[in-house]
């Protein structure tokens, strides 16, 4: 038995749209009040979900949040019923409203951190909503998280479901984006590897212009809650300088896969010494890394930065083989694409492409990583899964339907404050829970 990775994709909510909302993240920035397509966003990843899913690799959906987060609202003031609430906030605070309408949840490998039984000393999966304290748009998502995450993995025997850790930088943590686990089979233990951007205590390293989103501290602190077992763990900071190029997640300079780690030159701090570091622990576990570090002479930090090349998913075929899924600005890019042409010809078991659209995301800093967080399991737990929320032709069909009915091909930051929109989007989602097989997640009254 070899086990499974799943990968679950955010399906985009039906307020996604471009609010400059993440300082570090220079496509946010760039794209601020650009008008949204998010019926095409949602539409964009589906499309990726289904042609994996037909391409024979797991797959399932992550359903999105409510926007806007009325409850947040009140809780800063605003008041009256649903409707005015949203009406004084679009007056007095439309950058507000903007950030409470985030469709951000969509990036779901910054839902959680997971970690597989293989490598947890109680032999359960750990569930770990990540709190995004560095950024108030996404610092609301993760009691949702949580929820939707019980809905999915709902049994007992298999899943534990750890609520986020405190909400302050010293435990800033941002997910599966800074988490990399390598080693062979799915289902056997294997070194998990943590990136962090800082070291809160005691540290002296960080970035000067832009944030560390993720600290060694809450690293620390998830490993303990998923009981991991230190010999088999291992934690690298981020290189900072990277960090101020725009790097603000480790998915943006590093995948990885198996025992495959696909990295740019400048990915972290003391880099040989970190590769050592997981190559050894690896090692006692009778595997070899194959690191394929890319130099900065054929692909800038810049050019990884705005084409997305390592926020790339790496993925076994069921001939053994692995494909790499790109965005399509990667192939758009001469050095990054004849790079990526060259590398699948090095012998390693990378020998295949695959490129998507994901325009709407990546105009937010999204790319085909950033949308997915991935769950290894093995067979009994596979079937332990919520079954409604696996990608299959029906599920395709239904989703589509779905996005077709509710979505707009248009949103601004003025569309937000539309009543329409907010009866739109709770009936959306109302159905959506009927569709998914999720039970009660959202707690609007209709
Ligand atoms: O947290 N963008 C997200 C992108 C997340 C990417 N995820 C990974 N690298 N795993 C973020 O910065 C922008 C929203 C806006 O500006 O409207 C945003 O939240």
């Amino acid at each position: 038995m070899a086990g499974y990775e799943i990968n679950f994709d955010g399906l985009v909510g039906p307020t996604h749209h471009y609010a400059g909302l993440s300082y570090g993240n220079e496509a946010s920035t760039k794209n601020k009040r650009d008008a949204s397509n998010p019926k095409l966003a949602a539409k964009q990843g589906l499309l990726k979900m289904k042609t994996l899913a037909d391409l024979g690799f797991k797959q399932g959906v992550f359903a999105p949040q409510e926007r806007p987060h009325v409850p947040i609202l009140r809780q800063l003031g605003f008041h009256g019923d649903d409707l005015q609430v949203i009406e004084q906030a679009i007056k007095i605070a439309p950058d507000l409203l903007s950030s409470l309408s985030s469709a951000s949840c969509m990036w779901t490998a910054n839902a959680a951190t997971i970690s597989p039984s293989s490598d947890s000393l109680d032999g359960r999966i750990h569930f770990t909503a990540a709190n995004l304290n560095n950024k108030f748009h996404r610092s609301i998502e993760h009691s949702t998280t949580t929820e939707i995450l019980k809905a999915m993995f709902n049994d007992e025997r298999y899943f534990t479901h750890h609520a986020a850790l405190p909400e302050v930088s010293l435990f800033g943590d941002e997910g599966a984006a800074n988490h990399n686990r390598l080693g062979g089979a799915y289902d056997q233990a294997s070194v998990q590897v943590f990136v962090y951007g800082q070291q809160f205590l005691n540290g002296n390293i960080a970035p000067q212009r832009y944030p560390a989103r993720q600290s060694l501290e809450a690293s620390q602190a998830i490993a303990r809650l998923h009981q991991l077992d230190l010999e088999k763990t291992v934690f690298i900071q981020q290189n900072p300088d990277v960090i101020d190029q725009g790097v603000f997640h480790n998915d943006v300079i590093a995948v990885s896969n198996q025992n495959v780690l696909f990295h740019h030159q400048h990915a972290f701090l003391n880099q040989a010494d970190a590769l050592n570091e997981i190559r050894k622990k690896m090692h006692a576990l009778g595997h070899e890394l194959i690191a394929i570090e890319v130099p900065e002479q054929r692909v800038s930090v810049a050019d990884a930065v705005a084409t997305y090349l390592f926020n790339s998913q790496i993925l076994t075929r069921q001939d053994g083989g692995m494909t790499i899924v790109v965005p399509e600005e990667s192939r758009q890019n001469q050095a990054v694409w004849t790079y990526l042409n060259d590398m699948i010809q090095m012998g390693t078991p990378i020998d295949r492409i695959q490129v998507f659209d994901l325009r709407e995301s990546m105009k937010n800093g999204g790319g085909p990583a950033c949308l997915r967080l991935r769950v290894a399991v093995n067979e009994q737990e596979y079937q332990a899964i919520n079954p409604h929320i696996l990608m299959n032709d029906d599920l395709f069909t239904r989703l589509n339907h779905w996005v077709d009915r509710f979505y707009r091909d248009r949103l601004v930051q003025e569309d937000l404050a539309d009543p329409l929109l907010l009866i739109e989007s709770r009936t959306a989602l109302d159905e959506l829970t009927k569709i998914l097989g999720l039970g009660s997640i959202y707690h609007f009254q209709k």
